[in-house]
């Protein structure tokens, strides 16, 4: 909170600040616009380069895979204005961990994707005798290096974004509001890794529903306390 206000006084003279020195180049305020630096991760298919179209304002096709860069976007919130810089398209499987790290640690923010087709799958499960899922696993996997990488803390939020819900049937069997507790059920192994429900947020919906979409996007960004 006091960094806020520090900003706020450095925002009236227009000068560039530096927030707090951990977060050199990161996290700044330029103007009234707040800059902000995303990492977008995840596991294959679950919709990580549609999440970057949709913040870049583009049409939910899947764009060429491959690491490509885009141009900085702004967006504006409630009020509030946002410069998300250019996002860094990655891979999803264990070898891309290696530039996640990079993209992490150079992030003010960690957006963690997530396919409610990979949760319905291991609710289904979950019953049956059988070895963890491979996508849980990966999922939990993923979260312990999270928390290694970056030392999540609310200044450095982690958003999990649970994509793909249109493809999950126990969203129109359950209703709304128990559909989300129930993902946020399926989720609390790795909300609890990465430090908790002050430090993670959880965002759902339908990347292909573009009403859905830039709710999404709005919530991510809303999440940048
Ligand atoms: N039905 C549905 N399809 C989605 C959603 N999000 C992404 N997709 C599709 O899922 C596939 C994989 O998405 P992509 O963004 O390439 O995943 P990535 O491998 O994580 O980058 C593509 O065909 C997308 O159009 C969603 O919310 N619902
Ligand atoms: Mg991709």
């Amino acid at each position: 909170m006091e960094d806020r206000k520090e900003s706020a006084t450095a925002v009236a003279t227009g000068a560039a600040v530096v927030v707090s020195s951990a977060y050199l180049a990161i996290r700044y305020v330029r103007g009234k616009t707040i800059d902000l630096r995303l990492a977008v991760l995840g596991q294959e298919g679950v919709g990580k380069s549609t999440l970057i179209a949709r913040l870049m304002g583009d049409a939910p096709t899947a764009p060429p895979p491959g690491e490509k860069i885009r141009k900085d976007v702004k967006i504006q919130v409630d009020g509030r204005r946002y410069r998300v810089r250019r996002p860094v398209d990655h891979g999803g499987s264990e070898h891309d961990w290696g530039r996640w790290k990079e993209t992490a640690q150079a992030s003010g923010m960690v957006v963690y994707v997530i396919s409610a087709e990979h949760l319905q799958t291991e609710d289904q499960a979950a019953g049956i005798e059988g070895p963890t899922p491979h996508t849980r696993h990966r999922r939990v996997a993923d979260a312990e290096q999270l928390q290694l990488w970056i030392d999540p803390s609310p200044d450095k939020p982690v958003v999990l974004v649970v994509t793909h819900t249109d493809t999950d049937s126990r969203c129109d069997e359950l209703g709304l509001h128990s559909y989300g507790a129930q993902l946020r059920e399926q989720l609390t192994e790795i909300i609890n890794l990465i430090g908790g429900d002050r430090t993670v947020s959880l965002v759902s919906g339908s990347l292909v529903d573009d009403g859905d979409a830039t709710r999404i996007v709005h919530e991510i960004l809303m999440a940048w306390r």
